[in-house]
């Protein structure tokens, strides 16, 4: 029976508004674990990593030079980090998060060795603190695990290959996260691919280009269409629909690849009646095995 470890990271440190530190509480109400044991999966949930209370930290942590929270972000990353080397071998960590700032400790922790990312976000996250217009870490994670960003961050969690990485969904791009995707070589599913080719065959591409690495896949709310998943903190209209955001769940699954997945940028606060976060939860269950028939 193949092993499932459930951690949390509550923290919205990372986002420009509050709320996605509830994150966590609002996909185990949602029956994760409960959906995961159905499967044949044995799951324990590990609990959260330790991260400051927001209020706590209010100013203190805003920095004019655009890199809010950095130190507590990055104290919090790393503490992920090293719970997540320190699973023993074969487990399948579910990282709930909270803001996406959180995956520079996810992914650095799972790559021990080379790996390939699938981030699926209706945003890039590929900002630095030169190119951010909100200063908000959270759009800043996966340029800091290609080696791009604040060298704080950089140091602890460069941990990827940027022709390792394909993004699926995104539709909302600062001008300098473009420039940066395009200098470092980073394969990017816009809307626009999804619309023109469809799932089924980005799917099958993303595998084919990330040929023979175990995968991680980082799946951010926010990739859904906003009437599917409304509690999230920067909504895009024109998202994955239910059966394209499942359909790219169950080929990933069929490849037998994945070994890691973060479920993150779950706002319970903005939600109607928790449906975001059962929404995550029915496509984690598709990514670690769940058939229709
Ligand atoms: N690109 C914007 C910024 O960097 C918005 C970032 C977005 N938010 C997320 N992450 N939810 O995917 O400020
Ligand atoms: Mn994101
Ligand atoms: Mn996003």
């Amino acid at each position: 029976m193949e092993r499932v470890a459930i951690l949390g990271v509550p923290m919205d440190l990372g986002a420009g508004r509050r709320g996605v530190d509830m994150g966590p509480s609002a996909l185990r109400y949602a029956r994760l674990a409960e959906e995961l044991e159905a499967l044949g999966l044995a799951v324990e949930d590990l609990g959260d990593v330790r991260v400051p209370v927001a209020e706590t930290l209010r100013r203190k942590g805003l920095r004019p030079s655009g890199e809010n929270y950095l130190e507590e972000i990055r104290q919090a990353a790393l503490e992920l980090k090293e719970r997540l080397r320190s699973l023993p071998e074969g487990v399948f960590p579910i990282v709930l998060g909270g803001d996406h700032s959180l995956s520079m400790g996810s992914v650095s922790g799972v790559a021990k060795e080379p790996l390939g990312v699938v981030w699926v976000d209706a945003h890039a996250d590929f900002n630095t603190p030169e190119t951010s217009p909100s200063g908000n870490i959270h759009g800043m994670p996966l340029a800091v695990l290609c080696g791009l960003g604040h060298p704080r961050l950089t140091e602890a969690f460069q941990a990827v290959d940027p022709k390792r990485v394909v993004l699926v969904g995104v539709r909302s791009l600062d001008p300098g996260e473009k420039r940066l995707l395009r200098e470092m070589g980073v394969a990017v599913y816009t809307m626009h691919e999804v619309d023109r080719l469809g799932v089924a065959r980005i799917a099958e591409e993303v595998l084919e280009r990330l040929a023979g690495l175990p995968l991680h896949v980082s799946l951010d709310a926010d990739v859904l269409d906003p009437t599917l998943a409304p509690g999230v903190g920067t909504p895009v209209p024109g998202g994955l629909s239910y059966r394209e955001a499942h359909l790219l769940m169950e080929i990933l699954a069929q490849s037998g690849r994945v070994r890691s997945l973060d479920l993150v940028e779950v706002n319970p606060i903005l939600d109607e009646r928790n449906r975001t976060a059962e929404m995550m939860v029915g496509l984690a269950s598709s990514l670690l095995g769940k058939r229709i028939l």
